[in-house]
């Protein structure tokens, strides 16, 4: 008799219980075992939540509730992340000011998330728009203003001129726009930025990767976007332009140096030229009178284009020459000096000693400009076998030099360098480097791609910078016993696109006095970025309503380090870099205590992307986008559940199939259907499958394999037919119970329990009834029986023989070392004498 399943009364009666008994609630001491599980909060988006999100909540929630059945107290949040760029814009195309926007977005959202059923301690949510949060956001700006990590410049920035505001490097993804996809041009206007460079941190942020559970691709990601690169500095006399003109040249009549960085010291010698970058200062200095003109065209030209236009390999290299001259302090040669865009004055010294036979682009300028190109590297006899670059000599497995490649890039033995011949490149750098030192003209120099944070952004939806600008007293903090510095309420809120922020238009909150002197002063009025806010924000979840501090330290020793993070890969070098530093930062200043360590997140999962039905990425305009909402509808959030876990490994990318809800529901109806047919006398299922399927679930939970946790459910329902026995059915529940938890309540109250299942213990498998525990070898001596031996299942070969050995009637026949042992598994081993 099939009874019908009503998803929607059920799982509206069981989230209204939890949340009336405050079933997720966890309390703020936690008991010995404690475990953070985090999810990375979402931005209130219009849109409400997309398949993404429960993919990655519902595993977290999973892990979560496991942890709980295995007796651990687990501190598991939900917030949002209210401030920023998609909040604003929305509430700029709708014409409804953010905060009423930002704060129905919110509302609709959290009721979507609630309906999905997840386990969080609502208690604790933080919004960072609300300025009991951001109040402690702007704190943390004012220890990193007053630490000297925080300060102002006006270099020019990346700007996108759609959304109207400066952007991070980590915002400028191929040269466009994070958010919006505008490509990003330059623009100089005063900004804060926040120094992660500083020598304090920039080691510890690379070398804290090593100790971080995290995929190994993020980690590469990080570590490429700090771009470590060890090399040298060299000076090279700029040679005073003697048959040339040059109104400048009393500048250069006193030794003046041109420095470069180079990751190649041992390809001095084959530096034929140089290039500055367009904008270095020395360029007007050294340009001659005759090429002046010529040079002042290509900067502005050069000034043009962006980063990404510049260094693009594949490009047409473009430059001019100066008119000027330097000397090779290897070989005193003269070499002259160009300018080129493809030399950027944002990395090492702006400036390159250009080695043609030995660097790509170099080679592809020198034989444009037809310049000489010496080879000092010959390629290392490399055998074919070992990937060479393809038509390289090397790839045919002669290292000489008489047969033809291009541009060798890799290491190898030196030539045409003087003293230096013959020697291992490897080694030849160091010996360059060293020589160079002595004559005062090189040192050893590490140089790294990460650049600054640019900190403010000129729009309105962010927190406000609490800084003060006096006249007298320079840029002063707002005094702590002020924060919030709340954000004034405005009519309009749209960004003016002049560079400055719409808050500077309200004159009576610009204008203020200084906290130091008294005088009149003004009121920085840019925002900070989004990032600002979540930064931190799982800080404060441990203590949410802190009103005198950002956390209080004892809480937070009881719950940090987050011991399980999960969210989109899409952060890797924006949010998960930013509060890896910040977290370093309060580290270091004792916000966060000492205990917990400088790393926040001990151990990150990526979701792998939901993809449209049709395999491509689900987007409004393919029309291939699933609204969690209706799938909950139609079919439960337990069927949403268990399907987005159930369609392939959580990190990879997986594209959305109807059909296989539909095969969640059926299977969500069948358990149902079992639950009315359990009785306590019937046969249960054999012990291997019983405690084989809880040892299993049990260890790819802890694996994140949750797609594998669903199919053994199903194969063990699969094994039964007609009345089930009880025990076994509570059982199957409770391990169905993180996946589709409402389902497992309503069966677990319809069998007679009054508790709530996720309070109840997770079930213990008997390792003995799973396996042979135990094997029986027949020992042999040259062929013939003479002992036989029971030893665990587990002991491996070596272990197996060791015991073989030992035994008196063995030892009897074998007198001496055997010759030869066979091994035949599960069954035999055989000594040969
Ligand atoms: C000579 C040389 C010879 C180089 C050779 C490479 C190969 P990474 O590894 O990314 O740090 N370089 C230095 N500053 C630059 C700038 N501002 N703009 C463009 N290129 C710049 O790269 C370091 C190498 O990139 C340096 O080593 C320099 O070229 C170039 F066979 O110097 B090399
Ligand atoms: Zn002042």
């Amino acid at each position: 008799m099939a009874r019908e399943y009503n998803h929607q009364e059920v799982e509206r009666k069981w989230q209204a219980a939890w949340e009336r008994d405050g079933v997720y609630h966890v309390s703020d001491s936690p008991a010995s075992a404690s475990a953070y599980v985090l999810d990375m909060f979402p931005y209130p988006s219009a849109q409400g939540l997309h398949v993404g999100h429960p993919e990655g909540y519902t595993a977290s929630d999973i892990y979560s509730r496991y942890l709980r059945a295995r007796g651990t107290t687990v501190l598991h949040p939900m917030g949002f992340d209210a401030f920023g760029l998609p909040a604003e814009n929305y509430a700029i195309k709708t014409g409804t000011h953010p905060a009423k926007t930002t704060q129905e977005n919110i509302d609709n959202m959290r009721q979507q998330i609630k309906r999905l059923g997840f386990s969080y301690d609502w208690e604790r949510e933080v919004i960072t728009s609300d300025p009991r949060y951001y109040k402690w956001t702007q704190w943390i700006f004012i220890q990193l203003f007053k630490h000297g990590l925080a300060y102002e410049s006006d270099a020019p920035i990346n700007w996108c001129p759609k959304d109207k505001t400066g952007l991070a490097n980590e915002e400028v993804i191929d040269g466009k726009c994070e958010r919006c996809g505008t490509p990003v041009t330059k623009k100089q206007i005063k900004q804060w930025l926040v120094k992660i460079t500083d020598a304090k941190y920039i080691e510890r942020l690379l070398h804290g990767l090593d100790t971080l559970d995290w995929p190994e691709s993020i980690k590469t990601l990080q570590r490429n976007w700090i771009g470590r690169s060890e090399g040298a500095e060299i000076k090279f006399e700029i040679l005073n332009p003697k048959s040339e003109t040059n109104s400048n040249s009393k500048a250069i009549n006193s030794k003046q140096y041109i420095t470069v960085f180079t990751t190649r010291p041992d390809t001095l010698f084959g530096a034929t030229y140089m290039v500055l970058s367009p904008e270095h200062q020395l360029v007007d200095v050294i340009t001659t009178d005759k090429q002046k003109k010529t040079v002042d065209k290509y900067k502005k030209e050069a000034a043009a284009k962006s980063d990404l236009e510049r260094t693009d390999l594949a490009k047409e290299k473009t430059g001019v020459f100066t008119g000027a001259y330097a000397i090779n302090p290897a070989n005193e040669k003269k070499v002259p000096i160009w300018i080129a865009d493809y030399v950027l004055s944002s990395y090492g010294t702006g400036a390159i000693m250009a080695v043609p036979a030995h660097d790509e682009r170099d080679h592809a300028f020198a034989e444009k400009f037809k310049l000489p190109i010496v080879q000092v590297i010959k390629p290392a006899r490399v055998m074919p076998a070992m990937n060479p670059p393809m038509g390289s000599a090397a790839a045919w497995g002669m290292g000489d030099s008489d047969l033809e490649y291009t541009c060798w890039t890799g290491d190898g033995q030196m030539m045409n360098s003087g003293k230096y011949d013959g020697l291992d490149s490897v080694e030849g750098k160091e010996k360059i480097i060293a020589d160079l030192e002595k004559k005062g003209v090189g040192r050893k120099a590490v140089n790294y791609k990460l650049r600054d944070w640019l900190f403010s952004r000129q729009r309105y939806w962010g927190e406000p910078i609490p800084i003060v600008h006096c006249e007298k007293c320079g840029n002063v903090a707002v005094p702590e016993d002020q924060l919030p510095l709340e954000l004034p309420n405005v009519e309009k809120y749209e960004p003016t696109g002049t560079g400055e922020s719409p808050l500077a238009a309200i004159s009576d909150w610009v204008n203020t006095t200084c906290p130091e002197c008294g005088g009149p002063a003004k009121r920085e009025t840019n925002t900070m970025p989004q990032w600002a806010g979540s930064n931190w924000y799982w800080l404060r979840y441990c203590d949410p309503r802190n009103n005198t501090q950002l956390a209080d330290p004892e809480k937070l020793k009881a719950w940090l380090p987050v011991d399980m993070y999960v969210g989109g890969a899409e952060h890797a070098v924006l949010h998960l870099l930013y509060a890896r530093f910040i977290y370093m930062f309060l580290y270091d200043i004792g916000a966060v205590p000492q205990e917990v360590g400088e790393e926040p997140f001990a151990v990150l999962k990526n979701q792998g992307l939901i993809m449209g039905e049709d395999g491509q990425k689900m987007s409004k305009s393919r029309g291939n986008v699933i609204n969690p909402d209706d799938v909950v509808d139609k079919y439960g959030a337990d069927v949403l559940r268990m399907y987005e876990m159930f369609m392939g490994p959580f990190e990879d990318a997986k594209p959305w199939s109807t059909q296989g809800i539909v095969g969640i529901r059926r299977f969500v109806e069948k358990v149902w259907d079992v639950g009315a047919r359990t009785a306590p006398d019937a046969a249960a299922s054999d012990d291997v499958l019983v405690h084989g399927t809880i040892k299993s679930i049990t260890e790819k939970i802890e694996q994140f394999r949750f797609n594998t946790c669903i199919s053994d459910l199903m194969k063990w329902s699969n094994a039964w037919s007609g009345p089930v026995n009880q025990s076994e059915f509570e059982i199957f529940i409770m391990l169905l119970a993180p996946f589709a938890p409402h389902l497992a309540q309503e069966l677990w109250s319809q069998l007679g329990h009054d508790s709530y299942i996720a309070q109840e213990q997770w079930p213990a498998y008997d390792e003995f009834k799973i396996v042979e525990t135990e094997i029986t070898y027949a020992i042999q001596v040259n062929g013939k029986v003479r002992d036989t031996i029971t030893v665990p299942a587990a002991t491996d070969e070596q272990g197996t023989i060791q015991i073989a050995l030992q035994q008196e009637k063995v030892q009897k026949h074998l007198k001496g070392e055997p010759k030869k042992t066979i091994f035949v598994k599960d069954k035999l081993v055989n000594f040969v004498t």
